[in-house]
């Protein structure tokens, strides 16, 4: 898989792709990551990327002069499954979309700034638009690393036996049950005896019913969904 992101801030993205799971993914060569600062694509000698909103209001639109030039060279290298906006009122992020995009050869990612981008890349480039929550970020950069994070980590290769995705919360809609390491017990608090006894019939048994308590309690929305294979 190749990702390229654009963004007027490419270094507060660089961290997370030089460190653990996402780093290593890189190193075996199961994906590449491509940052593109848009301030290369701006045409005044200010380097400008942004301007007022056009009928007043607070807050700075990102130009779409600098970003088509961007999205026109980009585009004119490779064929892009997928060009998504990363923005708070996308589409929210879930499992399965991530599931969906892991399968993907080429993502082209976009982050807003300020007040976001001018519409017209939307409507001419964008085929995909994705929000990471119901809260604002200062930028489409952070909610960018969660998507990247999210969709590598599916990558065939990525994990291993210890950090497989298939007992992941939210892979079939059941949040995670509790899980202990060593002591047997810490501050007085023990390990739940059913996980000490190597019945694995009786340990799956316990997991699922914690996972469904667990879902119950905190996240009963999830419990009338169909399964995790929807793309949105
Ligand atoms: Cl994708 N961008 C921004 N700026 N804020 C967000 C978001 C995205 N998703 C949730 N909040």
């Amino acid at each position: 898989m190749r990702i390229d992101i654009v963004t007027v801030l490419p270094e507060l993205l660089r961290s997370p792709f030089e460190a653990s799971i996402l780093k290593r993914a890189i190193e075996k060569g199961l994906v590449e990551v491509h940052l593109h600062n848009l301030r290369d694509y701006a045409s005044n000698r200010y380097k400008q990327v942004d301007d007022y909103a056009f009928g007043g209001g607070a807050g700075m639109v990102l130009m779409p002069g600098p970003l088509d030039r961007c999205l026109q060279a980009l585009t004119s290298e490779r064929e892009y499954d997928e060009v998504i906006y990363m923005t708070p009122d996308g589409h929210p992020l879930k499992q399965a979309m991530a599931n969906g995009l892991s399968l993907k050869r080429n993502l082209l990612i976009l982050c807003g700034h300020y007040k976001g981008i001018d519409q017209r890349i939307r409507d001419l480039w964008v085929t995909r638009e994705i929000s990471i929550g119901d809260y604002v970020l200062s930028g489409g950069e952070l909610a960018a690393a969660v998507l990247c994070d999210a969709v590598i980590r599916l990558l065939p290769g990525v994990l291993n036996d210890e950090t497989s995705a298939l007992t992941d919360t939210f892979q079939d809609n059941l949040l995670a049950p509790p899980v202990y390491t060593r002591p047997r017990e810490f501050k007085g608090l023990k390990v739940p005896e059913v996980l000490l006894g190597g019945d694995f019939n009786k340990i799956e048994d316990w997991r699922e019913e914690q996972a469904y308590r667990r879902t119950m309690e905190r996240r009963p929305d999830l419990l009338n969904l169909p399964d995790g294979s929807k793309m949105e």
